[in-house]
C-alpha cells in the first residue's frame, strides 16, 4: 500500500523552512500531499493561486510531492480525502510546540490521525513567513531564507 502523509500550512509564502520539511518528508513517504489551509489567526498576503504557483516552483524537483488547496476545511477532512493516515509539520522550538500540541490532539481526537513532527534545520530555526515579509516590507536582505521567485514576489508586493 502506499504511505502517504499531508504536510499542512498557510505557505503566505513558502519559505526554505518548508522545503526543507517537506523534502524530508518526502524521503520518508511515498507520497507527500501539501496542502494550502486557512489559518483563522492569520491575514494573506498572497493569493491561494500565488501560494500555489510558489510552491510548485519550488518542489518541481520532488517528484512524489504535490500540492492542493482547501478552503473552509478542517485538515483532517484533507487527510481522509487524500488517504493519508498521518501528518508531517516542522518544529522550529518551543513556541511552534506550544501551539502545535493542542493541534495534534484535537486531529487524533477528531479521526485518529497521527501529526509527525520534524526537527527545524539549524540553520533555518529563525525562518517564518511572517518574519521574512516583515524583513523584506523594511528592506532588508532573504536571499537563501526563501527560493529566488519567491524573494522577487515578495520584493514586488511588499518592497
Ligand atoms: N523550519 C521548519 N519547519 C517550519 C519552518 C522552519 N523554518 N517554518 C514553518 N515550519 C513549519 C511549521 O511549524 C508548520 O508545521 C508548517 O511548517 C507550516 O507553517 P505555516 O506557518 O505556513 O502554517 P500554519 O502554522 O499557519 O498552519 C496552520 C494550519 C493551516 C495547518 C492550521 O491552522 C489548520 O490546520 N487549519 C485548517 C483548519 C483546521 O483543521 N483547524 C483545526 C486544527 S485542530
Amino acid at each position: 500500500t502506499t504511505r502517504r502523509c499531508v504536510c499542512p500550512g498557510s505557505y503566505d509564502p513558502v519559505t526554505n523552512g518548508h522545503v526543507d520539511v517537506i523534502s524530508r518528508a518526502s524521503g520518508l513517504f511515498d507520497e507527500v500531499v501539501v496542502a494550502i489551509l486557512h489559518n483563522p489567526a492569520k491575514h494573506g498576503t498572497f493569493g491561494i493561486d500565488e501560494r500555489t504557483a510558489l510552491l510548485e516552483g519550488a518542489l518541481g524537483h520532488l517528484p512524489n510531492v504535490r500540492v492542493g488547496s482547501w478552503a473552509d476545511t478542517l485538515v483532517v477532512d484533507v487527510c481522509r480525502e487524500v488517504g493519508a493516515d498521518s501528518m508531517v509539520k516542522g518544529l522550529r522550538g518551543g513556541t511552534d510546540f506550544a501551539y502545535e500540541l493542542p493541534m495534534a490532539h484535537m486531529n487524533r481526537h477528531l479521526t485518529g490521525v497521527e501529526t509527525l513532527f520534524l526537527t527545524a534545520a539549524p540553520d533555518l530555526q529563525h525562518v517564518s513567513s511572517s518574519l521574512i515579509k516583515e524583513v523584506v516590507r523594511y528592506g532588508g536582505d532573504v536571499s537563501g531564507l526563501v527560493p529566488d521567485d519567491v524573494r522577487v514576489a515578495l520584493e514586488e508586493r511588499l518592497g
